[in-house]
């Protein structure tokens, strides 16, 4: 059984040290979080400076306290099952395109969290990565977050460290921006995909395995959407519904079919696409697809979304058409208002190169210290660091061959610029590769044509080659990362600046 984020006996995970070596452990007290600060940042570095919300702008508060909650997930009689969530129940923020956000993260675990906005092209201070862009949020204190979202969209948000027990354990919300469609839809149906390690009785397996971290990850085979193992929504017959459809499990990749109607791709991670006839849409954990369809006029009648990267294809969840028909005019799939995102200037773009490595080579750190009891523990802060390395950007494993905290950055894109990143992957597996601070564009692939779209994460496929392109215009330093959690923890993972 997996050690459950804030319960039980600390494990060497939690146990958060400084550089200087002062121990402080997780059941016994924490420091503030200057003292990981600096030794985040090194010796004179500080944190990017937090964006002021003008006194004339419409503010959306939210109040996202992280605790512990039981939630149904294994069918009764078995009882619920001990996770983690942003306040009670399922956190879904609605926003409108223009309103800003400010949401207070209040944290309840037995250990430090932060936010990352997965997808929003927020300010370098407000992307939520733990020493890079903030101290972690200890227990019992808070941070407040305030960010505009510059593009509408599907997003959702989640921790940045730890990120396989929290985020394994469920905590995870959704951001929603309004504000993209031409033509209302009747129903707007969000539904959010993952797998709960969890068996029968609603007890936790593994959440993550060294067979399963070293290969494609460790999947859970309790499949829900919102929760639930093959809901049933229903939604008026005859309607025009959008389906946001977010995949957040931590390895499970889903090529989104629907059966029973006809469908189109209207959003890719949220940003606006022309409609594209569905035939299935492969979405990467952390990637997301919003459809648009028109629901079967026959109350009763049954509309499939499955997933077909699997040996038999999976039904995921079911439309059912409710109610008297509406009256609509003939189907046609609108497409939503375009993208607010700087377009890329491909001409004269420099094109950096990124390869997606296996390695067992294990980061050069510090010795370890050694503890009071006489155990070792590795330096910094053992929570952000995994034991095991399986994989490397650039042959530079996570983190790097370096005294310092962070790793310097593997490359830094000079503000203004279109830049072309290549992705390379030199593995048998596939990476759903994640940037954060901006949204790029997919223009190809070795593997043979692709529609050009938008993303913030993009699948890499064994042996094939992937280009994005970027105005590279938000400063700061990002992350850059598989989102298959296990392989981001266990060394595919990177920073790069934009100066
Ligand atoms: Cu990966």
């Amino acid at each position: 059984m997996s050690g459950f984020p804030g319960q039980g006996p600390i494990n060497r995970r939690r146990v958060i040290l400084s550089l200087g070596g002062v121990v402080l452990s997780a059941g016994f007290g924490y420091a503030g979080g200057n003292a990981f600060a600096q030794a985040g940042k090194g010796a004179g570095q500080s944190y990017p400076p937090a964006p002021a919300i003008p006194s004339d702008a419409k503010v959306h508060k939210a109040n996202l306290t992280a605790i512990r909650q039981s939630r149904q997930l294994a069918a009764p009689p078995a009882p619920p099952t001990d996770t983690l969530g942003y306040t009670e129940g399922p956190a879904i923020i609605r926003l409108q395109q223009g309103e800003w956000l400010e949401a207070t993260l209040a944290n309840r675990l037995q250990e430090h969290t932060t936010i990352h906005w997965h997808g929003i092209r927020v300010p370098n201070a407000m992307d939520g990565v733990p020493y890079l862009t903030q101290p972690p949020v200890m227990p019992g204190e808070s941070f407040t977050y305030r960010l505009q979202p510059p593009d509408t969209g599907t997003f959702f948000f989640h921790p940045h460290c730890n990120t396989v027990e929290q985020l394994g354990h469920g905590l995870a919300g959704i951001l929603i921006v309004e504000g993209d469609e031409v033509r209302p839809h009747d129903h707007d149906l969000v539904c959010v995909y993952r797998d709960w390690r969890i068996d029968v009785a609603g007890k936790y397996q593994l959440l993550t395995t060294d067979a399963g971290a070293s290969k494609a990850g460790t999947f859970g085979d309790h499949r829900t959407i919102n929760d639930e193992v093959q809901p049933v929504f229903k939604v008026p017959a005859g309607g025009d519904i959008r389906v946001r459809f977010l995949n957040v499990d931590m390895s499970r990749v889903v090529d989104l079919g629907v059966t029973g109607a006809d469908a189109w791709v209207i959003a890719t991670d949220g940003n606006p696409l022309p409609p594209q006839k569905l035939k299935s849409w492969r979405l990467g954990p952390a990637m997301r697809a919003d459809l648009t369809l028109r629901m079967p006029k026959m109350a009763g009648t049954r509309v499939q979304l499955v997933n077909y990267y699997s040996a038999q294809p999976i039904v995921m969840a079911e439309l059912e058409a409710d109610g008297a028909a509406l009256d609509r005019p003939d189907f046609v799939p609108a497409a939503l208002k375009p993208a607010r995102i700087p377009e890329p200037q491909i001409e004269n773009a420099e094109t950096f190169q990124l390869r997606l490595s296996a390695s067992s080579v294990p980061a050069d750190l510090p010795p370890d210290l050694v503890l009071p009891d006489g155990s070792t523990l590795r330096y910094a802060d053992a929570l952000c660091l995994t034991p095991k390395t399986f994989w490397a950007l650039n042959g530079q494993p996570w983190p790097s061959a370096s005294h310092e905290v962070l790793p310097p950055p593997l490359v830094t894109f000079q503000r203004g610029k279109t830049y072309i990143v290549e992705i390379i992957n030199q593995t048998p597996h596939i990476h759903p590769m994640h940037l954060h601070g901006h949204t790029f564009k997919v223009i190809g692939s070795s593997k043979g044509d692709v529609v050009p779209h938008w993303a913030d994460t993009t699948i890499v496929a064994p042996k094939e080659r992937v280009k994005v392109a970027f105005v590279a215009d938000n400063p700061g330093d990002w992350m850059i990362h598989c989102h298959i959690i296990e392989h981001q923890e266990t060394g595919m993972m990177g920073i790069y600046r934009v100066a």
